[in-house]
């Protein structure tokens, strides 16, 4: 599965926590955008695409949800649950988010500009994808 977790280095002292995320250094992509998800309402599930060019590291920097990723041959259920840790989705590898904690904030770090044409929201359409064949 190509997808990683990564234990961010924690600056702390007597008043609490910051974590510093750089291009190069923690993250291995040039940020080009910042989007984070929350008050998402109880039951939902979203997500449901996969993205062609797109790399992402996503961060629970509040709160709870798990990430279901599929590659198309395996698919794993992992928990999203601290702020020191990212999860890094490389593109092709469809993935789903749920069961959101009421307090939960979920921060994605992209490495491209929004575009609607990186997406493939059609799971049949991603199994050729990722088979090689053309959408
Ligand atoms: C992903 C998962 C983890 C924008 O206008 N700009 C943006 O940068 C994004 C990400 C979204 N939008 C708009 C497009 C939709 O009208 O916000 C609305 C919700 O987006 P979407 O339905 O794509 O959200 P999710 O939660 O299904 O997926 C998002 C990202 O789109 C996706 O790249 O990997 O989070």
């Amino acid at each position: 599965m190509e997808t990683k977790m990564i234990d961010f280095q924690k600056h702390g002292d007597d008043r609490g926590m910051l974590i510093a995320l750089e291009t190069t250094k923690e993250v291995p992509f040039e940020i080009k955008r910042v989007y984070y998800m929350y008050d998402t309402k109880p039951g939902v599930r979203r997500g449901f695409h996969a993205h062609k060019k797109l790399n992402q590291i996503l961060i629970c920097t509040s709160g709870s949800c798990m990430i279901h990723l599929d590659n198309g041959k395996e698919t794993v259920e992992v928990p999203l649950n601290r702020p020191d840790r990212g999860l890094c989705i490389s593109s092709a590898i469809w993935r789903e988010m749920y069961n959101f904690s009421p307090d939960a904030v979920l921060m994605v770090l992209a490495s491209e500009l929004y575009d609607e044409s990186d997406y493939i929201r059609d799971y049949d359409k991603f199994i050729e994808y990722v088979n090689g064949k053309k959408e």
